[in-house]
């Protein structure tokens, strides 16, 4: 399979992570949205929405959106729970990161750690802050009260924990504070230790919160985005 995504996408990673602990081989071709990548005719046929991740799941078969992407992939292992209760909580919660956690936490990245956004006021950050600082609030409360446990499952992680993962960690990058966080940060630290995790930047082990372009002459000819 094929995975095309940009460096530094939260939402590419979490295809790269699901890939990682299934042990599925993927190919990536990284793109650039500075170079214009993203807005070509050619990415435009196999991706309407304009967005990665996109996966080529066979030849000329493409699937685009984090969470769908995840969903195809997890079919049959316990990644996606087979009960139906449990499958309606996972969709909850991959709801909650589209809906509230993800944006505020990635304008704040944006932001504050690769430095993109440059028209931002005082007023957009204060409120991107108090946001994610609501989403995260809501997913600390979450784990607390079910210590050793997953988002939303009990013995096996899901997809849900994949899709709050990335922009939970790289929430430092927007000058949050996960300190205040204890039940997250025991989850990152935890979901860090499951086998076939992926680290964002794989030249670099040990780093996710990176902000420069690497320089990859192993990644012709697509480059890298100064955005994500
Ligand atoms: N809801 C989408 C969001 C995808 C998304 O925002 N992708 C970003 C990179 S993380 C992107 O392609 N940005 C391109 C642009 O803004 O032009 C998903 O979950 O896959």
């Amino acid at each position: 399979m094929k995975l095309y995504d940009t460096q530094r996408s939260g939402n590419a990673w979490k295809v790269r992570l699901m890939a990682g602990f299934l042990g599925v081989p993927l190919t990536r071709q990284t793109l650039s949205i500075d170079r214009g990548d993203l807005r070509g005719d050619p990415f435009r046929r196999i991706a309407p929405l304009g967005l990665v991740p996109v996966l080529e799941v066979g030849p000329g078969d493409y699937m685009y959106e984090s969470m769908a992407i995840l969903f195809r992939l997890a079919q049959g292992t316990p990644w996606w729970p087979s009960a139906v209760d449990d499958q309606t909580r996972v969709l909850t919660w991959l709801s909650f990161e589209q809906s509230r956690h993800m944006h505020p936490i990635v304008k704040l990245r944006l932001h504050f750690g690769l430095k993109t956004l440059k028209a931002a006021t005082e007023a957009d950050v204060a409120h991107w802050t108090a946001e994610a600082h609501e989403a995260l609030g809501i997913l600390e409360r979450q784990l607390a009260s079910r210590p050793g446990q997953w988002v939303c499952t009990t013995a096996h992680p899901s997809i849900a924990d994949i899709a709050l993962y990335p922009y939970t960690r790289m929430s430092p990058m927007g000058r949050i504070d996960l300190s205040a966080y204890p039940a997250i940060e025991e989850w990152l630290a935890r979901f860090e230790r499951l086998p076939g995790y992926q680290w964002l930047f794989p030249d670099i082990p040990g780093s996710n919160l990176n902000t420069a372009e690497l320089p990859a002459p192993s990644r012709p000819p697509t480059g890298h985005s100064a955005k994500e």
